[in-house]
């Protein structure tokens, strides 16, 4: 009998026939954790940690399947039942545990550093809730709580427990572990999740708001992103970093003790890698740890420190660069406020000219980025443009000051979740032209030859069109909603944020709307998906996706327009729902105002799965557009340096754009009769009037060329000879975001540890 059959019937007195979904499921969860013990933590003398608040890691049955190198099997059996992994899978909850693109490529660099035979675990919390859960009721996105944990998760509880030292009080942390499986790989990591037992679960029927904030024994592990409208969320928002590092840091340094450290060496036995400033007390817990507990002195404490942190910067926008007020670190814990003045005083002594360079500013406020440059010996952006802003003007300051601290990781993906596993029929493809070595050097620049190849395009138009109307039955399924198969499937997902401009794409469609109305029919309809949460605290962003939503259904209504354009708001945006919508997608909106975007994955993700980019050139979008060639790529809009210097100059004006009658008739249908007799006039009327008014972000300054541009890029649509031959183009040139590539780049810069990869690639 074979592999689950045998275990079903001996586990659960069945056959395969008989069991439910969610019973196939837990087996196979069961069995994947059994199975684990065959396969031995990596062990090697250093190791890292990527500390990271979250962790956006999707649905893993799948996944674990396929880097086990049991899929097929698996997939045979269930196949022979008449089901499948998708349909099984279906059973497992998606973990919310990250808010965007920042969680999801620390999931993705989990996979690649197991897959490299990398010694490397990640640490961060198990929040009992993640993000929120979006709903779209009449037009507006609500929130509630989505609670994932049950006995269905993939944590195993450990024996590992911590004490945490608060200001009055200590609390006693819990840590489970989930395994992280390389592909092919025989060796696994883990990420860390700590927890606390005294959490108190009933605190959530006051809601996400109303629970008592002060509560910390009871509440502090409840939620990623505690509401922090009030002065006591903001403060739960730093117990909650301070109990994830502390534990982080007595996790490493017990665990460099086991290895053999005598913590004077501990940089040989650890490197921790912070993601963004949310772990960086890690730095002043650290030091707390070394001289209370093992003694050394400070000074010693602050260069050992130094030696084992390397900081990643994943934005520049103010609003997401942390900064602490004294006060309130001194009510977490007063030795690492007392620390952190310690650290303070030690750049002040070296460098009194520079407040920009202060740890803390003159409204005693710490910054935490400031802290994580002078005590961490590598700073990091994540693409090159990224970088070079970063170094040329946000942290010019640390640039002169440290030449050489700051250096450039371009973001990747794991092409075993957004190919291998969300695109069988494409790496099937892949395989058949390249053989199977794509899979492990991820080297598909042989594909180009194929461009003019009419048998490949072919090929490739019969995946998407099978993708196509997958996604069509997912979006069926999720929300009732039915969309035509047959159409232009042109996606925007992404948190909802103005920096992101998905009121620019909202403008556009109301443009293509009056242009539909006039008579110019598109020869292919057009469906265009959104996908993306809004912070609660975040008005316009919510303003955003009512007014999609709003022209969502005055063109559903309009009998002229409906047959030939569609717009769809995906419900609660995930990376379940990604692995539906890229695989479909044949427009790629990479729409960002120059300069705001860091890096963005989804564009890599897009790329590899045979769409078009329309995209300004901002984050690694330019390097996207450096490795295709322009002719290969929509761009369009100002660059980066105008951006830097309208800013600087203040010299942009919103309403000099609103003035021109083309944009105005386009802003002004926001508040048009139509508009405001589905819409909510407050909601519309605020957009409208942030827009003509404000618009700190800029979407009218580009709307005109990104109009133009996107027009452009329908009509070589219909030349499916020249779009399938860029699209090979594309593909062709995906290979460096694999996330490998960037793992081994960190590991050669920054990390230096020893890797199996070479190995690893002969055993393949
Ligand atoms: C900031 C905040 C501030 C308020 C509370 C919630 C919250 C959550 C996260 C952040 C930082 C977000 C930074 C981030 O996600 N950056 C994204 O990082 C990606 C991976 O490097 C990159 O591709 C995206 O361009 C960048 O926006």
């Amino acid at each position: 009998m074979s592999l689950l059959a045998e275990r079903v019937q001996n586990n659960y007195g069945k056959s395969l026939e008989e069991m439910t979904d969610l019973e196939l499921y837990q087996a196979l969860l069961e069995y994947i954790k059994e199975k684990a013990n065959d396969y031995p933590l990596n062990n090697s003398k250093k190791k890292l940690y990527y500390v990271s608040a979250e962790f956006l890691i999707g649905k893993l049955l799948s996944n674990n399947l396929l880097n086990l190198g049991l899929y097929d099997e698996v997939e045979s059996e269930l196949q022979s039942i008449g089901r499948s992994v998708a349909e099984v899978e279906a059973a497992e909850n998606e973990p919310s545990l990250g808010n965007g693109g920042l969680g999801r490529l620390a999931a993705c660099f989990l996979d690649s550093i197991a897959t490299l035979g990398i010694n490397g675990d990640g640490v961060g919390i198990n929040y009992h809730f993640g993000l929120f859960k979006q709903l779209l009721v009449y037009r507006e996105q609500h929130t509630v709580p989505d609670a994932w944990l049950g006995e269905n998760s993939w944590l195993k509880k450990s024996e590992k427990r911590f004490e945490i030292p608060f200001n009055n009080f200590t609390i006693n942390s819990v840590l489970y572990d989930l395994d992280i499986f390389g592909y092919n790989n025989t060796k696994r990591n883990r990420l860390r999740l700590f927890d606390i037992e005294s959490l108190n679960s009933d605190l959530i029927e006051y809601g996400t708001i109303n629970f008592d904030k002060t509560n910390i024994m009871e509440n502090l592990t409840l939620f990623l992103y505690p509401d922090d409208s009030d002065h006591n969320g903001q403060l739960l928002r730093i117990f909650q970093q301070y109990f994830m590092v502390s534990n982080a840091a007595q996790l490493i340094i017990d665990e460099a003790i086991e290895r053999g450290s005598n913590i004077h060496d501990l940089a040989d036995f650890a490197v921790i890698q912070i993601n963004d400033t949310h772990p960086a007390l890690i730095i002043p817990e650290l030091i707390r740890l070394l001289t209370q507990q093992h003694h050394i002195g400070m000074d010693e404490a602050v260069e050992i420190v130094k030696n084992t942190i390397a900081f990643t910067n994943h934005t520049i926008l103010s609003e997401a660069l942390e900064k602490w007020p004294m006060g309130d670190l001194e009510r977490v814990n007063p030795d690492i406020a007392h620390i952190i003045r310690d650290l303070d005083g030690r750049v002040k002594q070296a460098h009194p000219n520079q407040p920009g360079a202060f740890v803390i500013d003159n409204n005693g406020r710490a910054h935490m980025a400031n802290m994580s440059i002078h005590y961490g010996f590598s700073v990091n952006g994540v693409a090159q443009l990224h970088t070079d802003i970063l170094k040329d003007s946000e942290l010019s300051e640390f640039e002169a000051l440290y030449p050489g601290r700051i250096n450039n990781k371009t973001n990747g993906i794991t092409f075993r979740r957004w190919i291998m596993n969300a695109n069988k029929a494409l790496s099937s493809l892949f395989d058949e032209k390249l053989g199977e070595e794509w899979r492990v050097n991820h080297d598909l620049t042989e594909l180009e030859k194929y461009a003019d190849d009419k048998d490949f395009q072919e090929a490739l138009a019969t995946i998407k069109a099978h993708d196509k109307r997958k996604l069509k039955d997912h979006l069926l399924h999720r929300q009732a909603t039915v969309i035509n198969e047959n159409s232009i499937i042109d996606v925007q997902i992404k948190r909802i944020h103005e920096y992101k401009r998905q009121q620019m794409l909202a403008l556009y469609i109301v443009h293509k709307y009056f242009d539909i109305k006039k008579g110019n029919k598109p020869k292919t309809p057009i469906t265009i998906l959104f996908g993306g949460k809004a912070a609660p605290a975040y008005i316009i962003a919510q303003d955003i996706i009512h007014f999609i939503m709003v022209m969502s259904e005055i063109i559903a209504r309009d009998p002229e327009v409906s047959p030939y354009l569609q717009v769809v708001m995906v419900e609660n945006y995930n990376v379940t729902a990604a692995e539906y919508l890229i695989p479909a997608a044949d427009v790629s909106e990479q729409i960002s105002l120059a300069s705001k975007e860091a890096s963005g994955t989804g564009n890599m993700k897009f790329m590899l799965n045979g769409a078009l980019t329309i995209a300004t050139l901002d984050g690694a979008n330019v390097e996207i557009a450096d490795l295709v060639g322009e002719d290969n790529i929509y761009l369009f809009g100002k660059k980066a340096d105008e951006i830097v210097q309208l800013y600087e100059t203040n010299g942009y004006n919103a309403y000099e754009y609103y003035d021109d009658p083309a944009l105005r008739s386009l802003v002004d249908f926001i508040i048009s009769d139509e508009a405001k007799a589905l819409g909510n006039h407050e909601r519309l009327y605020r957009l409208h009037n942030d827009i003509v008014h404000k618009d700190y972000f800029m979407a009218l300054i580009d709307l005109k060329e990104f109009i133009e541009t996107k027009e452009r890029m329908y009509a070589d649509y219909e030349d499916q000879d020249l779009w399938m031959n860029k699209v090979v183009k594309n593909i062709a040139k995906a290979g460096y975001f694999s996330s490998d590539r960037t793992i081994t780049d960190y590991n050669r810069d920054i990390w230096h540890l020893e890797a199996d990869y070479e190995v690893n690639i002969e055993k393949k």
